[in-house]
């Protein structure tokens, strides 16, 4: 990275960058980590003053949650974006609760991994060195706040909130099981019968007792404004865009990454495979991301806060 006399530096020197970078990272843990800590620890370079990070379904792979087109995205007879709609829960309000109650159950029992971890350091990086971060995640199981992310953007919602369908009072809920008819409920095999709860045993509204439904966005829902106001400050001018994780298929979120590209900015995706986000992305990290992620902010894994081993959580 050549500086200029004055100390500023041409913003992200193509040619050094490319040059530097223009080889597809495998990801070989042992072989990489030397190599990248030594290339790539300038991927958050003195240039970049605005950070802002796209994760998806594959960041939390790792720790055990099912991403909704890989291995364990069929949850009995369905597809994800089949259940995750106004219309099914209108439908059977107790089917849809048996599969979030399901994904609560999975969640519950998993811990962030090394790619949550590395997030949270670079964002403290970023503050410490008072560059603008910003974490905009598709993801609802809440494992970025738990690994220490903190004022991040859950651009779907999360699966610990509800919200009332009758006064639409929204709070956290981390009760298991969220109510008692759906105690053991939730099984993701094909052959499972849905336990047709009533809805007066669902979840009800504390405030009116009206039915509650999963604080989440459903597909053909629209995104809260709070939350398309924080995703436009974070990609206005914003210098590098990490995306991790996602297959880039949903929007709005898959919009962000030829957002970016063409305001200027520069886009690093992490993934196990090509997307089709990868065409307007300088850098590609293939592999793991709970391996490329903190080799690519030359973070080593041993600077991470280690997610309590289960000897531990019995303590
Ligand atoms: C809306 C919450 C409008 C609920 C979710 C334009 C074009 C086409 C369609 C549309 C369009 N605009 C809108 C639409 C419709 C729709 C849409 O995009 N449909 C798609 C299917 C084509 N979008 C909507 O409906 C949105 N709303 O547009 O409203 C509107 C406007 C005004 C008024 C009314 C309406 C709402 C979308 C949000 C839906 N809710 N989640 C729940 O979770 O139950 S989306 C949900 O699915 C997730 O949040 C996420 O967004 C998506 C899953 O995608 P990923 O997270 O990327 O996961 P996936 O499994 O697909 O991929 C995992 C990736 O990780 C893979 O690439 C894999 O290779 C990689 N990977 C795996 N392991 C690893 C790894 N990478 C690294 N390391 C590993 N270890
Ligand atoms: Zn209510």
């Amino acid at each position: 990275m050549d500086s200029e006399p004055d100390g500023s530096c041409e913003r992200v020197d193509e040619q050094d960058m490319v040059s530097a970078m223009s080889v597809e990272v495998e990801c070989v843990a042992s072989r990489l980590v030397d190599h990248l800590a030594i290339e790539h620890s300038s991927l958050v370079s003195s240039c970049v003053q605005k950070i802002a990070v796209l994760t998806g379904a594959g960041v939390s792979a790792e720790s055990g949650i099912p991403t909704f087109r890989g291995e364990g995205g069929l949850w009995r007879t369905w597809n994800a974006t089949e259940l995750a709609t106004p219309e099914a829960f209108r439908e059977s309000p107790s089917l849809v609760w048996e599969f979030y109650h399901y994904r609560r159950c999975v969640v519950a029992k998993s811990l962030p991994n090394a790619s949550h971890y590395a997030l949270a350091v670079l964002q403290q990086r970023c503050e410490q060195e008072g560059k603008e971060f910003t974490l905009l995640t598709q993801n609802i199981d809440g494992l970025h706040a738990q690994a220490g992310s903190t004022d991040f953007v859950e651009l779907h919602g999360s699966l610990w909130k509800t919200r009332c369908c009758h006064c639409n009072d929204v709070r956290v809920n981390r009760d298991m099981p969220i109510c008692a008819a759906l105690d053991g409920k939730g099984a993701p095999d094909p052959k499972t019968t849905d336990a047709g709860i009533k809805p007066m045993d669902l979840p009800r509204c504390k405030q009116c007792n009206g039915l509650l439904r999963p604080h989440v966005v459903w597909f053909g829902e629209a995104l809260e404004s709070r939350v398309l106001r924080q995703v436009d400050s974070a990609l206005q001018n914003c210098d590098l865009l990490l995306v991790a994780g996602t297959s880039a298929l949903v929007y709005p979120a898959a919009g962000y990454v030829p957002l970016v590209s063409a305001l200027g900015g520069v886009v690093a995706e992490f993934n196990i495979e090509d997307t089709p986000a990868s065409r307007s992305c300088r850098f590609k990290f293939r592999g793991p991301s709970a391996c490329t992620i903190p080799q690519a902010l030359g973070i080593s894994l041993g600077q991470l806060p280690q997610a309590p081993s289960s000897s531990d959580s019995s303590a």
